[in-house]
């Protein structure tokens, strides 16, 4: 098909195995109807992937997809989407990084990438228009992911875009990620351990062609209008000193703030790892991703103590989980974890739940010394979580089980510990505590990728329609904020910042897509693209397991059994009845049964009939 902008039009293809390389034509169909990052990814994996593969086997697939309006003048368009099989969860596992790469891949003439098999020796991926290579990682193999990036750019310059991995993805960790440009990470669910196990260490892209723009007079307007919205709006001057890092107080304040492997929703020290105190006493230089109006990477420096001159780019997330979640409170021990965490290339968020279970593990008295190798896992204590933090990387001793996750590790040990084990499906909840808040936590348990807030922010919303609201309404709003965070957000693809922060509107989005394009789609058309992307996904996880039933849309049990003993909201819990009266809303809505499976006539209307002989072949029964 001739795409009069946005999309490329090609794909490239990599066998690790045979070392073959090929372009292939983008499908019409798929850009029309998936769009781009998430749509690309699960649309090939359903496709490509045979039913109950290993993730960790020559087998796997691992998509890197940017969207159409990926590295044009849109706000914060430097995105690009990482999905797989995942290691961690066993069902699709995808993430989005900020990073040059995501244009450059576009500049070298192509929308995606698909990598299969696994390469006998270390490599890296090396593309610019015209050549294609897999090139020799010896030398960066057993290398951080922060010193890999410096040697890459001392070999190519500094205008690369690159995705690479630590020693954690090498190893085969399962909450592993990959990483870029010193401080940016994407791919919660072990996307780090799929490169570790085809032994591709980087993707290195250099591209300088255009990226074709249907109406580029038009985009320039628009770009100019979001720009001057953007920084002319009330909450800009706060967003660029503190980004996402004012969520820390926020979050206390909403007893929402994850303490002691969430058994609270409120820390003590909270103020101490906070926003104000980072932007006051710890910041030292504010960056961004490609044609971003409202730059929110807070790089930071570690001032005091014995962690003085580390550095680290920080997050909410990152501070919450390796912060108050294990009972830390100095920023600057958590200035020096985030380093840790990128130089391993270890996700932050897993790391920090998978430390806060075992200190929990220990504060009940479930593991002692005898099985962490004579460390003391007390809440509170930096130096532990930085040795724990290498031992998973590198998995040694009581390092290895922890390197595979929360789920995992309560599976040994059994009884109480499957209680206080905070993932969902696998993966480690992001940093927002649930006692309170039944649709922040239905948001978690019907994530697409396990529980994770990138498809929906609810508590926010959640907090303006009252906490303890059950309705119908309730359900519908997160499926509406899952169609435009996992849906538009993860296809076109572009960071979600600009709305969900700043108030830019949907429908500039809308504006921008039609102008990229020359197509003339509505909001309602990308909602339909949402959700046909929703159901393909949740059949990707019947087909993984067999079938499916409502408990794994639930989120952990402590929730539920284990009230809050701190704050305003003390003595609260989850209650599982009105948490199921929630989940039954949200599968009425989607149009699945009350398992949680897509009905026959609901696949039908997204174009997936597809999908209906290839789930009753396993013998699932479909409404
Ligand atoms: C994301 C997850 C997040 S989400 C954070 S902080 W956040 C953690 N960051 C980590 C890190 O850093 N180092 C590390 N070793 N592990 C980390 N794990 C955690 O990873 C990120 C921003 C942020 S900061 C968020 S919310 C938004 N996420 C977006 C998204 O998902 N989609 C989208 N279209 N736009 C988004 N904009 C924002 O981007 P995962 P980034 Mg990441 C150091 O991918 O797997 O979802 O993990 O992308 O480039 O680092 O920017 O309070
Ligand atoms: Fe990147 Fe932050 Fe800008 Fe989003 S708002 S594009 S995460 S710098």
């Amino acid at each position: 098909m001739d795409f009069k902008g946005g999309w490329i039009g090609k794909i490239l293809r990599v066998d690790l195995t045979s070392g073959k390389i090929r372009e292939q034509e983008l499908d019409k169909d798929l850009a029309l109807n998936f769009i781009g990052g998430r749509g690309f990814a699960i649309k090939i994996l359903w496709d490509e992937l045979p039913r109950g593969i290993d993730p960790l086997s020559p087998q796997n697939k691992l998509i890197i997809a940017t969207g159409p309006v990926t590295g044009t003048l849109v706000p914060s368009s430097g995105k690009i989407v990482i999905a797989s099989k995942s290691p961690l969860t066993g069902g699709y596992g995808d993430g989005n990084i900020g990073s040059l790469i995501s244009a450059k891949l576009k500049m070298c003439g192509y929308d995606a990438i698909v990598i299969e098999g696994a390469s006998p020796k270390p490599v890296y991926l090396y593309v610019t228009p015209g050549t294609v290579e897999l090139r020799d990682a010896g030398h960066l193999w057993g290398k951080g992911a922060i010193d890999s990036d410096v040697a890459l750019r001392e070999d190519y310059g500094h205008d690369i875009g690159t995705l690479i991995i630590g020693p954690a993805g090498e190893n085969l960790v399962k909450i592993s990620t990959v990483i870029s440009e010193f401080g940016r990470a994407g791919g919660r669910p072990g996307m780090g351990a799929v490169f570790g196990f085809k032994k591709l260490k980087a993707i290195v892209c250099d591209g300088w062609k255009d990226i074709p723009v249907a109406d580029i007079e038009k985009l320039a307007e628009l770009f100019r209008e979001a720009v001057d919205f953007l920084k002319k709006s009330p909450a800009y001057e706060k967003w660029i000193h503190q980004g996402t890092m004012m969520t820390i107080e926020w979050s206390q304040e909403a007893s929402v703030l994850p303490a002691f492997n969430f058994s609270e929703g409120v820390f003590d020290g909270y103020s101490k790892i906070g926003g104000e105190t980072m932007d006051k006493e710890y910041k030292v230089l504010r960056r961004g991703c490609l044609f971003c109006p409202m730059p929110c990477g807070n790089v930071c420096i570690a001032r005091r103590g014995k962690y003085a001159g580390s550095w680290g780019e920080l997050d909410y997330e990152n501070v919450a989980m390796m912060g108050s979640n294990i009972g830390v409170d100095s920023m600057d021990a958590v200035v020096k974890m985030n380093f840790m965490a990128d130089q391993l290339g270890l996700d932050a968020i897993s790391t920090g739940s998978v430390i806060g279970f075992a200190m929990n593990l220990y504060s009940e008295g479930i593991i002692s010394e005898k099985d962490t190798g004579g460390l003391k896992l007390e809440y509170g204590n930096p130096d532990v979580a930085l040795s724990l933090m290498e031992m998973v990387a590198y998995r040694k001793g009581f390092g290895d089980l922890l390197a595979e996750g929360v789920k995992r590790v309560a599976e040994k040990y059994g009884g109480r510990a499957l209680e206080i084990a905070m993932h969902v499906k696998g993966l480690e909840i992001s940093a927002y505590d649930c006692h309170a808040a039944p649709g922040m936590a239905l948001a978690y348990g019907t994530s697409p990728i396990g529980a994770h807030h990138k498809d929906a922010w609810f508590i926010a919303w959640e907090l303006k329609m009252g906490r303890d609201l059950i309705s119908r309404e309730k359900a519908e709003r997160l499926i509406e904020m899952q169609r435009i965070r996992g849906g538009i957000f993860e296809t076109f693809t572009v960071c979600r910042l600009p709305w969900i922060e700043l108030g830019l509107e949907l429908d500039y989005y809308v504006k921008a897509f039609n102008a990229v394009t020359g197509l003339d789609y509505t909001l309602e058309d990308h909602y339909k693209v949402a959700d046909r992307i929703y159901h393909l996904i949740r059949a990707f996880w019947i087909r993984e397991y067999g079938g499916w039933s409502k408990t794994y849309d639930y989120p952990p049990e402590k929730w539920f059994k284990d009230p809050l003993s701190k704050g305003p909201l003390a003595g609260r819990k989850l209650d599982k009845e009105k948490y199921d009266k929630l989940l039954m809303y949200y599968y009425e809505t989607r149009g699945w049964d009350e398992n949680g499976i897509p009905k026959k006539d609901t696949l039908k209307s997204y174009g997936l009939d597809y999908v209906i002989p290839e789930l009753e072949k396993i013998g699932v029964k479909l409404k």
